[in-house]
């Protein structure tokens, strides 16, 4: 690991490249970095301190809410919300947008966020996740809107997480790669440790909640079948990993290539995931790795998001995989809606 660039440093050097640039993207950035060491510091604390178990509040999709989500949720709409940077957010804690307090500088750009992915598994001390997607505002100026924030994830200029995981790392892209930065608390700093990330053009992992295997679509159920042949000249069976932490499933496939599947169900027949807050900014990560995202038709960077909770299946992860999934899709599963 080169121990000399920070995180603060690399987004200064990405400005450097860019010097009509007014500075606020690398400025909101930063905030985000800033944020992370927040939520990640309360994040190590929580088996220490009483701040686990549920706050009784029902969040927006009808799931409880567990203290971390708000603490996270609160940080980052302050952290952000106060930097100067943007026009409007959203976060999957809250339904509507979150416009900024009166008075607050307004900036340029629009941010989406899961404040903290994957909840349901912080009382088992497993790897949860903070996601971010960001647009250039498209509304002229003043206070932005919904409209700033529903659009197709090929408008995002940059997108990321923050993985609280063995270690914690940020991960994001504006354009020019994926780079990973892993915390140092000793230093406090977030410090480059993989430039330019790489997704494999192909893999030997498969990620998925089987237990929906059932009554999932038919060109899923072949897909996965296909997976865990042991037959045939490829390298097969594909081994399974699935740790039920978004965040976290997409770092191990990113790093070591595969595919990490949502397919629609019985009980969700537009899938699970957030396309807004989970899928575009990870289908941005990824294409910018030389992976694919997919929705089962086509590239979740085209979907124009009804609202800012709407779902999508997602299938992401090695080229290689994604492109034999919409194979099995278009052969299985005929035209399906997008
Ligand atoms: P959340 O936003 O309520 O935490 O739910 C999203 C999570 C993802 O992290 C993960 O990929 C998925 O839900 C797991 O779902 P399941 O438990 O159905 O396998
Ligand atoms: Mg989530």
């Amino acid at each position: 690991m080169d121990d000399t660039i920070t995180i603060q440093r690399h987004i200064a050097k990405i400005q450097e490249h860019h010097p009509e640039a007014s500075g606020e993207l690398s400025g909101l950035l930063n905030a985000i970095a800033f944020a992370g060491k927040l939520i990640q510091r309360e994040v190590r604390k929580a088996g220490l301190v009483d701040i686990l178990g549920l706050t009784g509040r029902i969040n927006v999709q009808g799931e409880e809410v567990q203290k971390l989500d708000m603490y996270a949720h609160h940080i980052l709409v302050r952290t952000i919300g106060q930097s100067g940077y943007i026009c409007v957010m959203a976060s999957e804690e809250e339904q509507d947008v979150i416009h900024l307090p009166e008075g607050e500088k307004i900036g340029h750009y629009a941010i989406a966020f899961d404040p903290l992915d994957g909840s349901s598994n912080i009382d088992a001390n497993v790897s949860i996740g903070s996601v971010f997607s960001i647009f250039r505002r498209r509304t002229p100026f003043g206070p932005g809107s919904v409209d700033d924030l529903l659009r197709p994830g090929r408008e995002q200029v940059a997108a990321g997480y923050i993985l609280y995981g063995s270690s914690t790392m940020m991960v994001f892209s504006s354009g020019d790669g994926v780079h990973g930065f892993t915390y140092d608390p000793s230093a406090g700093e977030f410090l480059l440790s993989h430039p330019y990330i790489k997704i494999p053009p192909r893999g030997n992992y498969y990620s998925v909640n089987e237990g929906n295997h059932a009554t999932w679509p038919e060109g899923s159920k072949r897909f996965v079948d296909y997976l865990k042949e042991s037959d045939g000249p490829e390298k097969k069976p594909y081994s399974l990993r699935y740790i039920g932490s978004l965040v976290a499933d997409f770092h191990r496939t990113l790093v070591y290539g595969g595919v990490f599947l949502y397919p629609p169900d019985e009980a969700r027949p537009e899938g699970k995931l957030r396309l807004v807050y989970e899928a575009a900014p990870l289908a941005y990560l990824v294409e910018q790795a030389g992976g694919a995202a997919s929705n089962g038709c086509g590239p979740i960077r085209h979907i124009v998001p009804s609202s800012l909770h709407a779902r999508t299946p997602l299938y992401i992860g090695s080229p290689h995989e994604v492109k034999l999934l919409e194979s099995y899709v278009a052969k299985y599963e005929g035209a399906r809606a997008t």
